[in-house]
């Protein structure tokens, strides 16, 4: 299609599988680490994903679905009653504004530190191998810890984490659910054959090691029509602790979106690149080859512009787009998109933490 049409298309509605959206928009998932301590949310995030509603779909902040799962402090979780009725004030105030939402369901593996865990454990890991780098506990930042090895037969408890999960999201009243497979977290730290060493039926060949996600994705379809599910995959990321890629992302992570288009899910979310940095793929790795595998709808992911989104739907590479940091101060990115106004740029410092400061005080545009 040309240009102007993709352009056109961008801000006209679309269908994600059963999701029916009002442009191809999407706010990417972002953490603003605002939650309690219990990993609540409330009025604070109702009104904050509210402000956010003309996006075509809102994909929430990942989501701890158990205690285990978390792996900084101030996440929200998705486990508890408490939490559920937090999420349903976002999910109607959303609703009120026109919108869509959907739940990330997030489990960080290794990724997370005992101080964050039931009654100071280590955080569970395909294999015993520590990442790199620093997270977030109510001390401040501390080195991530080292994790165990998750038992073979400890793997259904964490099926079941994801399901009790799922059902709460639907109790909460999103609109669907996004599995996060991504990001070097626990699903993606079993993809991988630099963080998986196991020797059961979850590790060794490709088959073995993208098992797991396979088996969450096939559970959650029991709460939801595969229509409202949808799945996050980073092949070429190496965020949370400086991951090493997998030694063959093409045959790994092919194999794994084969897999998944037996279950016909409304979408693959694809960080392009390194997340929240480089598009650049390291020699060998093509992500559009991976994209042209799966059958459904594709999000792409990670440093667009207008200009990139327009090209890439131009080429029909992209059904829509994920914008992340932009929509943090520009509340009504759609309508600045679409009208050509220049965007505010958030600082840093307003990502992460804190209050209604650099969440809720961006103004839109005047009518
Ligand atoms: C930034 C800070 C903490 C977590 C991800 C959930 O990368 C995250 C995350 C991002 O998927």
């Amino acid at each position: 299609m040309t240009d102007n049409k993709a352009r056109t298309d961008l801000f006209s509605p679309a269908r994600l599988g059963a999701l029916d959206l009002s442009n191809r928009i999407v706010m990417a998932p972002l953490t603003r680490s605002r939650a309690t301590d219990d990993g609540l949310v409330g009025d604070l995030q109702a009104t904050y994903y509210a402000q956010r509603a003309s996006a075509g779909l809102i994909i929430a902040e990942a989501t701890n679905i158990s205690m285990q799962g978390r792996g900084y402090a101030l996440t929200p979780g998705i486990w508890t009653d408490e939490q559920v009725a937090g999420w349903k004030k976002v999910t109607d105030a959303v609703h009120a504004e026109g919108g869509k939402i959907v739940s990330q369901l997030w489990h960080v593996g290794r990724y997370s530190h005992n101080d964050l865990q039931p009654n100071g454990q280590a955080p569970v890991a395909p294999s015993a191998i520590k990442a790199e780098g620093d997270t977030y506990t109510n001390d401040g930042m501390v080195p991530v810890a080292m994790p165990r090895a998750l038992e073979t037969d400890e793997i259904p408890g964490i099926v079941a984490d994801y399901v009790r999960a799922a059902e709460n999201a639907k109790r909460a009243g999103f609109d669907g659910i996004e599995v996060h497979s991504a990001n070097c977290y626990l699903l993606d730290q079993f993809i991988r054959d630099s963080t998986n060493k196991r020797t059961d039926r979850y590790g060794g060949s490709i088959e073995n090691r993208t098992r797991l996600t396979q088996e969450v994705v096939e559970a959650v379809l029991g709460v939801w029509d595969a229509g409202s599910v949808g799945i996050r995959l980073s092949p070429a990321s190496t965020s949370a602790g400086n991951t090493p890629l997998d030694s063959d992302v093409m045959a790994t992570y092919g194999h794994l979106i084969r897999q998944l288009n037996r279950f016909n899910l409304a979408y693959l979310h694809t960080v392009e690149g390194v997340t929240g940095g480089a598009r650049q793929m390291p020699e060998g790795i093509d992500l559009d080859v991976l994209r042209a595998e799966f059958k459904g709808a594709y999000i792409g992911n990670n440093g667009y512009d207008l200009d990139l989104a327009i090209a890439r739907r131009a080429e029909s590479k992209i059904n829509a787009v994920a914008f992340g940091r932009p929509f943090i101060a520009n509340p009504d990115l759609v309508e600045r998109l679409r009208n050509g106004v220049p965007l505010t740029d958030a600082p840093r410092e307003t990502y992460y933490g804190g209050g209604e400061a650099g969440l809720t005080d961006w103004p839109k545009l005047a009518a």
